[in-house]
């Protein structure tokens, strides 16, 4: 008896505890940061302008009216980072590079970005930390923008590639993970349905917040073009450099999970629906070869064809598929018209309508930010979807994480306190955990969002998630968070 109080005691204590030796030989751990969220200097070395630019400064476009001009410096800052991450963390680390630093998109290259990022690449490497690094975190060149619409054109997929084998040839040689895009999904709906992201496109809800766009068609033609620009520059990579470099390609989606709002049956097809408009719309062309064809069904002609020839390049074009994952919400089936005649766009086409909560009660504890709501087990069911749904492919975790209000209010000792973010992590890992272990869901990577707080997009500097603190009074001084500190002995002890 007193041998089964002790073994309880003792599972109670520590049976949630785990550390990086819980996860198979070889599983990657990680930060994740982006160029236009930390970079800044704007104005420096020849950089040139991004449709972020542009749109941050634009009244009205940023909630706490901040740019990223500054941003967390990480243009001179980024060797004092890499050390926090050599020396506190053990963590490899996932950077980006900033289409506007390397070329203006027309081919002409910016040696001065090359050399930063040849420098940058360097010390990380010098430091024993393995790059990885995304070709395009939303940075395009304004002057694609003005030229021919950017991401509206099929131009772009020439200039992608072009400049995607830039890097592959400039750095190359010391990077061996590539994601092309971050987030499909995000850049083409934000962007081009509902406009609160770069370039602020749209036509929902009868133009009242943008200027220009067709939320019922452009979302489409963009997702279309980014799908045939990450087949490109994975095709250039595996004919020209993979044999000589070795590395591999991927490419970064955004996924929440979904669960039915109730168990009637017309609300469990709209959560396969919602997904089918978010994770399926990329990664089934990506898998398959062609878009879902729930898509086909209910967007028709305005949904772009593959050829048969693009098709057979989209399919099977990844080496890994990366998952950004933050939250779980509900599904139900929209059985009014009333979103179809407000919104004619995809969301509307989707038939489905999703939140994060049901009867005024939300589906788990809220960050910072509206759309992050806590539910650690939705990432194991996401995790089993993929692995069930798309043949258990090798998937990294590109990004997880919680975010803080940033307030004046609190000292700086107290923001250092986060508890929250430390459970967050905790959680979230235990579930990928089992998922892996009980599961046997291919997964061999996860990179946390993010190394420090940053610009939050729309949301400016007004969410912080970073493992460190930024202090944008002081010099943009960096303080280790409790999370930094729970995440150095995650990775060191057992
Ligand atoms: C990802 C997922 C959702 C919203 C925004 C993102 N979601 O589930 O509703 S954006 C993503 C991005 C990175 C951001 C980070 C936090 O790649 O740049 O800073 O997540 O929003």
């Amino acid at each position: 008896f007193a041998l089964g109080v002790v073994l309880l005691v003792f599972q109670r204590c520590f049976a949630d505890e785990i550390t990086r030796k819980s996860f198979p030989d070889g599983f990657v751990f990680g930060t994740a940061s982006s160029a236009y969220q930390y970079e800044g200097a704007v104005k420096e070395d020849g950089r040139g302008l991004a449709i972020w630019d542009k749109f941050a400064h634009s009244f009205g476009k940023v909630t706490d009216f901040s740019n990223a001009d500054v941003a967390v410096d990480q243009y001179h800052l980024y060797e004092a980072s890499n050390l926090f991450i050599f020396f506190i963390m053990f963590f490899k680390s996932f950077e980006f590079l900033f289409f506007c630093n390397i070329t203006d998109g027309s081919g002409q290259i910016n040696q001065a970005g090359v050399d930063h990022y040849d420098a940058l690449i360097n010390s990380l490497l010098a430091h024993g930390i393995e790059p990885y690094v995304t070709l395009y975190h939303w940075d395009l060149p304004q002057s694609l923008q003005d030229k021919y619409n950017g991401w509206l054109d099929t131009q772009i997929i020439n200039d992608f590639a072009t400049y995607a084998e830039t890097c592959f040839q400039k750095f190359g040689d010391r990077v061996k993970n590539w994601m092309t895009f971050n987030e499909p999904h995000t850049l083409t709906v934000q962007g081009y349905d509902v406009g609160l992201q770069a370039p602020g496109r749209c036509s929902i809800l009868l133009r009242l917040f943008c200027r220009a766009g067709n939320s019922a068609t452009e979302p489409y033609i963009v997702g279309h073009n980014v799908l045939l620009s990450h087949a490109a520059a994975f095709d250039i990579y595996k004919r020209k450099y993979k044999a000589m470099q070795n590395g591999r390609v991927g490419i970064a989606f955004d996924v929440i999970w979904y669960v039915p709002g109730s168990n009637k049956s017309e609300d469990i097809d709209a959560t396969q629906r919602a997904q089918d408009f978010q994770l399926g719309w990329f990664l089934d062309p990506v898998m398959f070869g062609d878009y879902p064809s729930l898509m086909r069904t209910r967007v028709g002609d305005r949904l772009p064809r593959f050829s048969k020839l693009q098709s057979a390049l989209v399919k099977g074009s990844v080496d890994f598929v990366g998952i950004n994952h933050y939250t779980t919400w509900y599904a139900w089936h929209n059985s009014t018209s009333i979103i179809g005649v407000l919104l004619n766009d995809s969301v509307a086409d989707s038939g489905s309508i999703t939140l994060p909560w049901k009867n005024g009660k939300a589906i788990g504890d809220r960050a910072n930010s509206i759309w992050l709501y806590i539910v650690p087990t939705g990432f194991r069911s996401l995790l089993n979807y993929v692995k069930n749904n798309y043949g258990n492919p090798l998937v990294i975790i590109t990004e997880n994480g919680m975010d803080d209000p940033n307030s004046p209010f609190i000292s700086l000792q107290n923001a250092l306190k986060d508890e929250k973010r430390v459970k967050y992590h905790n959680d979230y890992l235990t579930n990928l955990l089992a998922a892996i272990k009980e599961d046997g869901c291919n997964v061999k990577g996860y990179f946390a969002w993010s190394l420090l707080d940053n610009w939050e997009w729309a949301a400016g500097y007004s969410s912080r998630f970073g493992l460190y603190f930024v202090d944008y009074n002081d010099k943009l001084k960096r303080y280790a968070k409790d999370s930094a500190v729970w995440f150095k002995n995650f990775l060191t002890t057992g």
